[in-house]
């Protein structure tokens, strides 16, 4: 729901029971270690969760909606503030991680209007500066461009396993970006402008992000897994899964397979991003009439499948066509898609160039250089059939889910609700797996083990070639699918007794970003 971040009075405002007792050991543990860095307690301390995808991968940049919910695992950033001198130029970042080895200490001097993001280098505080730098702009707009930003001590706490497909990256800029918003003086923080800064924020890590992460950050609710659409503006609403008999457990399960967006990128994210820019392009070129231009969305860039969609469909209402229920357009683009995207050894840059009347130098500026790329062909018609059949997929998902429920109640009167939901989670799945080529063996194998031990679906979640996949199970085949995988997968794999326990979550939906008063 819209409105402001909620500020916390006590870790039972943030966290299901079952989690409180290691979260309160753990809180504790930050402020004990903040207070022996910097001799006083921190002032507030910002959280804002992990997530994991339920449904719809790959869409969310071409502006379709999506149904991911918030998970336990967060960001936390304790912070305090100093003055900031009125005669420098520039304020004060401190800042510093528990686990120090692995993300050592910074201080950096920054200018108050230019925060210096190196993207080109990998280092964990890129992204605290991001969302800085995201936050900086915002608050300049608010408060003029005299505003001087509080210099900050800042001790950051993280669960989120990192290249995980848990969305490490969106909880950490959505922590940060909300912690500077407070740190100078903003009392209440719309959850609407947090998210939008965060997603435009993160892209200057060097990834083209949707908007999935962050919103599914900053809008969640206890319970509920949250439906998030981009368009005609950012909204935000929870579902809730039915109470069935047998129940619907949600188990994440790791690969262990590290995909790291910022070093794969040209070759994965950062590529099918182009993709389906250039599969919108290219299908708006050749089935609306020339010169129609798509409208300027706030995808990644500009434009979109999604805005193809509508352009493609307003027209031919125009021309006296009846309109069409979205699930209907869906399924008409898939089969304009596939015959009007043929080629699928994919499109060269002089091909797709050729199309869009555009040369070739004219196509690379538009469209594939903000973030490097490489690849010979573009597979515009696997990427478009992907995105199509997804998006298509997510309304099927939440119908199923809101279908016998009426509001305020979560029963079902579908006996085989769990078998359906599952059904489009593996149809997913192998539409990842064959025609986005986003998967990989072991996340392949860790879905044939648990559907065959008794799952309903299976399926990567987040960006995939790696990180972490998502199953929905019957609570009596919970235990069973556990055996699977230890057996069939992870005892082959050399895991330390602490990734063995990280390994397989059940995932209980959490709340969205917070921040709590400590003094
Ligand atoms: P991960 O890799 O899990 O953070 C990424 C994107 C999402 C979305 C998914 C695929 C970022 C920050 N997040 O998630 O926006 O596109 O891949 O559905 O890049
Ligand atoms: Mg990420």
């Amino acid at each position: 729901m819209a409105g402001p971040v909620p500020i916390a009075h006590s870790l039972s405002d943030i966290y299901t029971s079952d989690a409180l007792p290691s979260q309160t050991k753990r809180w504790n543990g930050l402020l004990a270690k903040f207070e022996s860095l910097h001799g006083r307690a921190p002032e507030f301390v910002s959280r804002a969760p992990g997530r994991v995808n339920v449904i719809g991968e790959h869409i969310d940049y071409s502006l379709y909606p999506v149904l991911p919910m918030a998970i336990t695992a967060d960001a936390l950033l304790a912070v305090s503030t100093d003055p900031t001198p009125t005669e420098a130029g520039t304020f004060k970042i401190t800042i510093a991680n528990v686990q120090e080895a692995k993300f050592p200490a910074h201080e950096f001097d920054i200018p108050f209007d230019a925060v210096d993001i190196d993207a080109t280098v990998h280092e964990w505080t890129n992204y605290f500066k991001s969302g800085l730098r995201g936050a900086l702009e915002l608050l300049r707009k608010k408060k003029g461009p005299d505003f001087k930003p509080k210099s900050m001590r800042i001790l950051v706490d993280g669960t989120v396993p990192t290249g995980g497909g848990l969305s490490s990256s969106a909880a950490f800029v959505t922590a940060s970006a909300l912690a500077v918003m407070v740190a100078n003086g903003e009392e209440t923080v719309d959850k609407t402008e947090l998210t939008e800064l965060a997603i435009v924020s993160e892209r200057a890590v060097g990834v083209n992000s949707g908007g999935m992460d962050q919103s599914a950050s900053v809008f969640s609710e206890r319970g509920s897994a949250l439906f998030v659409s981009f368009t005609p503006t950012l909204k935000a609403r929870p579902v809730q899964f039915p109470e069935t008999d047998p129940a619907l457990v949600f188990l994440i399960a790791q690969s262990f397979v590290t995909s790291d967006k910022f070093v794969t990128g040209p070759i994965h994210y950062n590529l099918r991003v182009v993709e389906c820019t250039l599969a919108a392009a290219y299908l708006n070129a050749t089935l609306n009439p020339p010169g129609t231009p798509l409208p300027t969305d706030a995808a990644p860039l500009g434009i979109s499948l999604h805005g193809f969609q509508e352009t493609y469909f307003a027209l031919q209402e125009q021309a006296g066509r009846a309109a069409q229920s979205a699930p209907e357009q869906l399924q008409e683009l898939i089969t304009l898609t596939s015959q009007t995207l043929t080629k699928a050894e994919g499109y060269t840059r002089e091909e797709i160039a050729t199309v869009l009347g555009l040369t070739v130098d004219e196509l690379e500026v538009r469209f594939t250089s903000r973030f490097p790329v490489r690849a010979e062909r573009f597979k515009l018609a696997q990427r478009a059939q992907h995105v199509f059949g997804e998006a298509l997929r997510v309304v099927q998902f939440l119908a199923l889910l809101e279908s016998g429920t009426g509001t305020g109640t979560t029963t079902t009167t579908n006996p085989d609700i769990g078998t359906q939901l599952g059904a489009l989670l593996n149809a997913t799945q192998d539409s990842c797996r064959a025609t986005y080529e986003c998967s990989c063996a072991e996340i392949d194998t860790l879905c044939a083990l648990a559907r065959a031990a008794g799952a309903y679906g299976s399926r990567l979640t987040g960006a995939g070639w790696g990180g972490c996949s998502v199953h929905l199970v019957p609570a009596g085949r919970v235990a069973a699918v556990r055996e699977a995988w230890d057996k069939g997968y992870y005892d082959g794999l050399a895991l330390t007794a602490e990734q063995r326990e990280a390994a397989v979550v059940v995932s209980r939906p959490g709340g969205g970003s917070a921040v709590l008063r400590v003094r």
